[in-house]
C-alpha cells in the first residue's frame, strides 16, 4: 500500500526526495490541488472543506498513511482529519519541525517563521514550539507573494529576489534574525534565492525534517514496505506543466516510474 501524500500545489513534492532516499522501498500517491492553489489566503473553512475531499480521495487510493505536506492545512486542520481517520495514522509536517526546533535552538537564538497568511496567523509554530521550550524568541511574518511565483515557475528571476527582499530585509535586520524557518513546502524551492541573499542565516527545512517522523510512525504501525514498488502516482486537479516538469526533474536519472493523472475532486 502506498503512503499519501497531499498539498495545495506542488510544495509537497519537496519532501519526495528525502523520503526517497530514506525509504526508497515506498509507493508514493501525491495530490496537489493544483487548480485551487494557493490555499494560504483562503478562509480556515474553505481549506478544511478542500483538505477533507483530498483526504476522502487518498483513503480510496488504499494508502496506509497519509502526509500533510502542507504547513496551511497542518495549521488548519490536522485534528479534524485524524479524528475523521482513525484508523490511518495521518501526520501533519508543523509538529515534527518544531521538535526539531525545540531541540536544536536556544535562548541566544532568533528565530523567524516564515509561512502563508494562514500558517502565520495560527501561531501553530509559537504555541507548539513555546510548549516545548518557552525559552526560545520566535518571530514569524507571512510571505503571500512566493507561493504564486513559486507555482508560476518564476524562481531564478529578479522578480522573486525582490519580493524575498520586500518581506524579509526588515524583518531579519530588525529582529537580528540567525535562523529561519521555511514554514511552506514552497520554499525549499526558493531556499537557494534566500541563502544568496542571506548567507548568515541557518535555514530550518521542513520538508526534510518531516522524515523521520514518518520512518517513526511507519515502524510504530508496523506498516514499512519490504518490496520494493517503483510505481508512484502523482495526481493533480490541474495537471500543469510546471508540475509535471517539476516531477520528472526529481525523478530524472531514477529508476522510479512514474505515473501522472488528472482528476477532479467535485
Ligand atoms: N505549501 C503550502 C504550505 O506549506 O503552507 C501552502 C501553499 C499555499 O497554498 N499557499
Amino acid at each position: 500500500r502506498p503512503i499519501g501524500f497531499f498539498d495545495s500545489g506542488l510544495g509537497g513534492l519537496t519532501c519526495i526526495p528525502y523520503l526517497m532516499k530514506a525509504l526508497p522501498k515506498e509507493k508514493i500517491v501525491y495530490f496537489g490541488d493544483t487548480a485551487r492553489t494557493p490555499y494560504g489566503s483562503k478562509a480556515p473553512s474553505t481549506i478544511r472543506l478542500f483538505s477533507m475531499q483530498i483526504a476522502d480521495f487518498l483513503v480510496k487510493e488504499n494508502v496506509k498513511m497519509i502526509v500533510i505536506a502542507c504547513n496551511t492545512v497542518s495549521s488548519t486542520c490536522l485534528e479534524e482529519l485524524q479524528q475523521k481517520y482513525p484508523s490511518i495514522p495521518i501526520i501533519g509536517i508543523i509538529g515534527p519541525t518544531a521538535e526539531v526546533i525545540a531541540e536544536t535552538c536556544s535562548k541566544e537564538d532568533e528565530i523567524g517563521i516564515i509561512g502563508t497568511k494562514v500558517t502565520i496567523k495560527s501561531k501553530a509554530y509559537e504555541n507548539l514550539i513555546h510548549c516545548l521550550n518557552p525559552e526560545l524568541n520566535l518571530y514569524a511574518t507571512p510571505c503571500p507573494t512566493f507561493v504564486p511565483l513559486i507555482e508560476e515557475g518564476i524562481i531564478q528571476h529578479e522578480i522573486m529576489d525582490l519580493s524575498i527582499q520586500y518581506y524579509l530585509d526588515h524583518f531579519i535586520a530588525y529582529n537580528k534574525i540567525n535562523t529561519l524557518v521555511l514554514g511552506c513546502t514552497h520554499y525549499p524551492l526558493i531556499r537557494k534565492n534566500i541563502e544568496k541573499i542571506y548567507p548568515q542565516l541557518r535555514i530550518i527545512n521542513p520538508s526534510e525534517e518531516i522524515i523521520p517522523h514518518i520512518i517513526e510512525q511507519l515502524e510504530k504501525n508496523d506498516l514499512l514496505s519490504d518490496e520494493p514498488v517503483f510505481d508512484n502516482t502523482f495526481y493533480a486537479s490541474d495537471l500543469s506543466e510546471n508540475f509535471v516538469n517539476m516531477i520528472n526533474r526529481i525523478f530524472e536519472n531514477s529508476e522510479f516510474k512514474v505515473a501522472f493523472k488528472s482528476f477532479d475532486l467535485d
